[in-house]
């Protein structure tokens, strides 16, 4: 079936913001009084702020109030929109550009799909945002990812089938949130850790223009 709808997840497939939320995230946990890994970050990615306080005051061992929980979500997000704040296309990851642009010239409507609350801000300061038809964010969403309801919402607001939509994702539970959408999903990073991903490539600059036709027409 032709493909005629391709979604993109936001951090770890058009940027690398996760070092950023890293950093705030950590500062975070000092101020607590713990420390907090770059391994176990990698917990964090693709899920949502709330849920990443969640696992990490886990992790420390910390109870909070909700005004406590509220107030340290706050802190971090305000950190977070400090470092992205300098964001510019030099941050784009290699060769997204060059996928973005042959598909637009396909036609093919193109959609972001992600778990980010400050996706519009970041797609916008990097200079990307034209390219994409809609924007689906953690502003949109009640369900988190591997739940299909952001990229079902994408396909919807493109005019698209699901079937007929192809998802770029790093996280796991994004290739699953693909698969239970109908999708045909291509996972970025680790092929080990994306195995459920129909197609795998470490980044952009292993997929070739070939690939995408083959992809769209198959
Ligand atoms: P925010 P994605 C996700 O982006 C990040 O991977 C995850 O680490 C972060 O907690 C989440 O966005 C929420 O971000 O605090 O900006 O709302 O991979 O779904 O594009
Ligand atoms: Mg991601």
């Amino acid at each position: 079936m032709k493909k005629n709808g391709f979604i993109f997840d936001l951090d770890g497939v058009i940027v690398d913001t996760a070092k950023y939320h890293y950093l705030a995230w950590k500062n975070l946990a000092n101020k607590l009084g713990f420390e907090f890994t770059e391994e176990q970050n990698e917990l964090f990615k693709g899920v949502s702020r709330k849920r990443c306080l969640d696992i990490l005051l886990q992790i420390g061992g910390v109870t909070a109030t909700q005004k406590q929980f509220d107030h340290w979500m706050g802190e971090k997000n305000k950190e977070y929109l400090q470092y992205i704040e300098n964001m510019d296309a030099s941050e784009i990851l290699s060769d997204v550009p060059k996928v973005l642009h042959f598909l637009k010239e396909k036609n093919i409507q193109m959609a972001v799909g992600s778990a980010s609350k400050n996706a519009r801000p970041i797609l916008e300061k990097v200079g990307l945002i034209s390219y994409f038809n809609t924007i689906i964010d953690g502003n949109n969403v009640t369900k988190a990812k591997p739940d299909p309801e952001v990229f079902l919402l994408a396909a919807q607001e493109l005019g698209v089938r699901p079937q007929e939509c192809v998802v770029f994702e790093d996280a796991v539970a994004g290739i699953q949130a693909a698969k239970n959408a109908s999708m045909t999903s291509i996972g970025i990073g680790d092929a080990k850790i994306l195995a459920e991903a129909n197609y795998n490539f470490r980044d952009f600059t292993e997929i070739s223009l070939d690939f995408l036709n083959a992809v769209i027409y198959e």
